[in-house]
C-alpha cells in the first residue's frame, strides 16, 4: 500500500471505521475514499456496483456492519443476519470484480463456539455450537471470512480476515439498548453520579469474562496486517486483558467517580461465559497492542464527557 493508493474505508462513521481513518491519515495515506449511507447504501448491490465502478479503490477495509451488544443481537436477529450478509457479499464481490488489490474483512470473536477451549485459537472455528444470543451475527461473519477464503482459492483474490475481541473507545455507541457493555457502563455510572442515584443496574450475573481491546489498537493491527499478511486463515486480534463484568463495572464506577452501589439484573442473559483470544499468530508476526484497559477507559470517558459538552453547546435541531 503506497501513500497515494486509493483506499476505501467502508463504514468510516462507525467505531472501527473512524479509528481506521485516523490511523491511515496519521500514517500519511492521503487518498482515502469514504461513503455515507445516504451516498452509498452498502446493503444495495446496485449502489455498491456504482461506487466501485466510479471510484475504483485499490485497497478496501471492510468495517461496515450492523453491530451491537447482547440485547440488540438477541432482539433483532433478522437485521444482524441479513444486513451483514448483504453488506459483506456486495462489497467483497464488487471489490474482486473491480480489480481491488487487497481487501481486509473484519469479523468478530463471537464466530467461535460458545464453549471453545480458552484461549481460543483460529483453528477452533466450527468445532462446536455458537452462543445463542449472537449466533445470527456470528453466522454472517463466518460467511464473510469463508467468502474471503473462497475468493482467494478460486480467483486468487487477496482478501484477509481479522477476528477482533470486544472493542471500545472514542466513537462508540452509547445507546443503552443497542450498545456493548463498556460504553453502557460509562453512561450508566456517569448519569447515576449526576443524578445521585441509589444504584446502578448491571445486566446479568457479573461473572462472564470479556477481553477488551482499544479501537486504536485494532486500527493499528489492521494497517499492520494489510501490509504484512496475505494468508487464508483468519487472524485473531486481542489485548490478552480479560476481566469479569462485575470487576469491569467496579472499575468504571471508580473512573467515573460514582458512589452508587451496583445491582446485578439476572433476568438479562450473560451471553458466552468467556472468550479470550489466542493471539500468538499475530504476535509472532511482530504486532503487539499498546493501550491498557485502565488508560483506554479513562481516555474513552474523557471523550464521552467532551461529546456531552459539545452536544450541550450545539443548538438543538428538531
Ligand atoms: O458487550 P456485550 O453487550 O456483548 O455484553 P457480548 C457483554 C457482557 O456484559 C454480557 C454484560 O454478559 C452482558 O450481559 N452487561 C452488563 C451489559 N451490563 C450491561 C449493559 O448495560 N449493556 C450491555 N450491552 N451489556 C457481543 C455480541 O457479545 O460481543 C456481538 O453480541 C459482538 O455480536 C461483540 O460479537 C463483540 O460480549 O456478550
Amino acid at each position: 500500500m503506497n501513500s497515494t493508493d486509493s483506499i476505501f474505508v467502508a463504514g468510516h462513521r462507525g467505531l472501527v471505521g473512524a479509528a481506521l481513518v485516523r490511523a491511515l491519515q496519521a500514517a500519511g495515506y492521503s487518498n482515502l475514499l469514504t461513503a455515507t449511507r445516504q451516498e452509498t447504501d452498502l446493503t444495495n448491490q446496485e449502489a455498491v456496483e456504482r461506487f466501485f465502478a466510479s471510484r475504483k479503490p485499490s485497497y478496501v477495509f471492510l468495517a461496515a456492519a450492523r453491530v451491537g451488544g447482547i440485547m440488540a443481537n438477541n432482539t433483532r436477529p433478522a437485521d444482524f443476519l441479513t444486513e451483514n450478509l448483504q453488506i459483506q457479499t456486495n462489497v467483497i464481490d464488487a471489490a474482486y470484480r473491480h480489480g481491488v488489490k487487497k481487501l481486509l474483512f473484519l469479523g468478530s470473536s463471537c464466530i467461535y463456539p460458545k464453549l471453545a477451549p480458552q484461549p481460543i485459537q483460529e483453528q477452533d472455528l466450527l468445532t462446536g455450537s455458537l452462543e445463542p444470543t449472537n449466533q445470527w451475527y456470528a453466522i454472517a461473519k463466518i460467511a464473510g471470512l469463508k467468502m474471503c477464503q473462497a475468493y482467494r482459492r478460486q480467483h486468487g483474490f487477496d482478501a484477509i480476515s481479522l477476528m477482533p475481541t470486544n472493542l471500545y473507545g472514542p466513537g462508540d455507541n452509547f445507546d443503552l439498548q443497542a450498545s456493548h457493555v463498556l460504553p453502557a457502563l460509562i453512561r450508566k455510572f456517569h448519569e447515576a453520579r449526576l443524578a445521585g442515584a441509589q444504584e446502578v443496574v448491571v445486566w446479568g450475573t457479573g461473572s462472564p469474562k470479556r477481553e477488551f481491546l482499544h479501537v486504536d489498537d485494532l486500527a493499528s493491527a489492521c494497517l499492520f496486517l494489510m501490509r504484512n499478511y496475505d494468508g487464508e486463515e483468519p487472524m485473531n486480534v486481542g489485548s490478552g486483558e480479560e476481566i469479569e463484568i462485575g470487576a469491569l463495572a467496579e472499575m468504571v464506577r471508580q473512573v467515573v467517580g460514582c458512589q452508587a452501589p451496583i445491582r446485578f439484573d439476572t433476568s438479562v442473559p450473560d451471553g458466552t461465559p468467556r472468550k479470550l483470544l489466542d493471539c500468538s499468530k499475530l504476535r509472532a508476526l511482530g504486532w503487539t497492542p499498546g493501550i491498557g484497559l485502565t488508560q483506554g477507559l479513562r481516555q474513552t470517558y474523557a471523550w464521552y464527557q467532551d461529546l456531552l459538552a459539545l452536544n450541550d453547546y450545539l443548538p438543538r435541531t428538531a
